[in-house]
Order: structure tokens, then C-alpha cells, then sequence
């Protein structure tokens, strides 16, 4: 398979607004608590912490807010900002991995990233690990709250067309998106995905199938179309017992040993050229777990093997 580059841009994005349930905010700094950085380091990446971006310098566009969807203006400036450093950092070659933060900034990351890949003429594909579809549009949503919506707005749906004010938006088409892990989602939101004939790896099929068919046949289709993927990680992706900490917690999520197997085949494929992890509460984590978690996970994705983990000082060593 191709390399992948070995430059990773570090990015976060403290932003809790697009969320029900405030905390997200804190998840930059609980990924780096948990050792995000020197562990990438330790695998031989060359990185760039950017630190976190704020949204203090913009100012408010004067657009009509939709009715439905909360705290629009705020991440309307999230998207903006977030959609320039994105599409700045995938310029420098770099792997930019966005540190969230609730999905909401998805819209500017994904954004970004699109923009560079139209730049260079190269096919953007979207694999979107999600208890949820993020399918809603201001007309479907049933709560307005905006971090439900990014997959849709990435796709190009309406209702939120001044959000970047002037600035380009770079969708990418439905046949590119692939929501994965899906178990919860809305009855209009539901129906447009359907509309869209949006592929959809739900939990139901993750049983029938295994993880690792389905992954490869995404990755086949990238490959296909000599493409290359961004990662959305939403953390409620995991079953709760493995991750608790985060807002929206459905049950039946995928286990431990499913997240990584996808984590390893996705950095086998070098596709991967730039990552989110969004939806980490730390306010609601128990003594940093899914802090751990989702950081390990993070580290199978850029070639972390199994065999490179130190043997736990309980372990039984066979005398050779
Ligand atoms: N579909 C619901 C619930 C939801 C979406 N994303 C999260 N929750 N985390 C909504 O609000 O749109
Ligand atoms: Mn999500
Ligand atoms: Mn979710």
C-alpha cells in the first residue's frame, strides 16, 4: 500500500455548543492529559501541536439564523475558522488531526480538507464512525442541535448555505460518505439517507458481517477511485462500557477489539489523510477512560501493532 505522510499537524478545537450536553470542551486537553502527542511521537511521526484554536477574533456574519439550530452564530464562527486552518494544514502535506469538541466541527474540518483535495484534483471519501448519522438538516432536526447535522451539511444538504458566509464550501458527494456504526437514528433523518441511497454500516450489519469486511470494502472502493479517506471518530462510535465518557451514549456500540481492528486495517490501506475525534466528555469520563481509549485507538490508526505494546507486569511469561 501507499505511505501515508509521516508529518501530523495536531489541531483542537474546545467547542461544546453544537452538543446537548456541555463538556466536550475539555476534550483537546484530556487527549493530550492522556498522551496523544508523545505517543505518535513514539511512532516515529514527526509532530506539530498547534494548540487550540479560538473563535474570539471573528466577527459575526449578518446572515438569517435558521430557526432551527442552536447556537448558530457561535459555530458558524467554529466552522469558519476551523474551515481555513483546515484547509491550510492539509496544504503543508501534513496529517491534520482534529481534537474535539462535539461534531459540530466537522463542518469546518471536513470543509477544509475538501477544499485541498479539489485543489489537487484527488477524490475525498468520508468514513464516519457514529452511533449516529449526523443526517439532520435545520428542517429535519428534532433537537436544533447542530452537531447532529455536519454529515449533511458536508454533503452539501440545505438549510445551512450561509454558514461560511463568503468563504468556499467544498462538499463531497453522497456516494462518498459512509456512515459506520450507526444504531440511533431520527425517523425524517432516516429517511433522507434513504433518499440519498447514503450507505450506511449500521450495528446490525456490523454483526452480520464483521468489521473487517466492511472496512476493507471501503477502503477497496477509495482505492477504486484512487481516493483518499478522512476519519471521523465520534466516541459514542464505542459502546458505552468501553467509552462512557460522552453526552449521547447509545448501547450496542462496537467493542474494543472491533474499533481497533478497523483503527489497523485503516492505517494498513495509507489512505487516511486526515482524522477528527470529536464527541469526548471528559466531565462525564470515569478516572480519564475513554480519554485512553480513544488516544490508543488513535495510535492503532497511525501503526501502533499489538506486538509494540509492553507485556503488562501481571502477565504469565511462558519460560522459552
Ligand atoms: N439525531 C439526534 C441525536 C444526535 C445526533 N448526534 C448526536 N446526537 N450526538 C439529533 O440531535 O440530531
Ligand atoms: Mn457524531
Ligand atoms: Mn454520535
Amino acid at each position: 500500500d501507499k505511505a501515508s505522510p509521516s508529518r501530523v499537524a495536531v489541531l483542537g478545537a474546545p467547542i461544546d455548543l453544537g452538543a446537548s450536553v456541555r463538556g466536550t470542551l475539555m476534550g483537546p486537553a484530556a487527549l493530550r492529559t492522556a498522551g496523544l502527542v508523545p505517543l505518535l511521537e513514539s511512532l516515529g511521526l514527526d509532530v506539530t501541536d498547534y494548540g487550540d484554536v479560538g473563535i474570539a477574533d471573528m466577527t459575526d456574519l449578518s446572515d438569517d439564523p435558521p430557526a432551527k439550530a442552536k447556537h448558530y452564530r457561535q459555530i458558524q464562527r467554529w466552522s469558519r475558522v476551523l474551515a481555513r486552518r483546515s484547509h491550510e494544514l492539509a496544504h503543508t502535506g501534513a496529517i491534520p488531526v482534529f481534537l474535539g469538541g462535539d461534531h459540530s466541527l466537522s463542518m469546518g474540518s471536513v470543509n477544509g480538507v475538501a477544499r485541498h483535495c479539489r485543489d489537487v484534483g484527488q477524490e475525498l471519501f468520508v468514513l464516519w464512525l457514529d452511533a449516529h448519522a449526523d443526517y439532520n438538516t435545520p428542517e429535519t432536526t428534532i433537537t436544533a442541535n447542530m452537531h447532529g447535522m455536519s454529515a449533511a451539511f458536508l454533503c452539501g444538504e440545505p438549510g445551512l448555505d450561509g454558514l461560511l458566509g463568503g468563504d468556499v464550501r467544498a462538499t463531497i458527494p453522497t456516494e462518498h460518505l459512509e456512515l459506520f456504526g450507526i444504531r440511533s437514528i431520527d425517523k425524517a433523518e432516516k429517511e433522507l439517507l434513504r433518499m440519498r441511497r447514503i450507505s450506511v454500516a449500521d450495528m446490525r450489519a456490523i454483526d452480520e458481517f464483521g468489521v473487517g469486511v466492511l472496512t476493507r470494502r471501503i477502503l477497496d472502493k477509495v482505492r477504486a477511485r484512487n481516493g483518499v479517506l478522512h476519519v471521523s471518530f465520534d466516541v459514542d462510535f464505542l459502546d458505552p462500557e468501553v467509552a462512557p465518557g460522552v453526552g449521547t451514549t447509545v448501547p450496542g456500540g462496537a467493542t474494543y477489539r472491533e474499533a481497533h481492528l478497523i483503527m489497523e486495517l485503516l492505517h494498513d490501506s495509507g489512505l487516511v489523510r486526515s482524522v477528527d475525534i470529536v464527541e469526548l466528555n471528559p466531565f462525564l469520563d470515569e478516572r480519564g477512560k475513554t480519554a485512553r481509549v480513544a488516544v490508543e485507538l488513535i495510535g492503532s490508526l497511525f501503526g501502533q501493532q499489538i506486538t509494540d505494546r509492553p507485556t503488562p507486569t501481571n502477565a504469565i511469561v511462558p519460560d522459552l
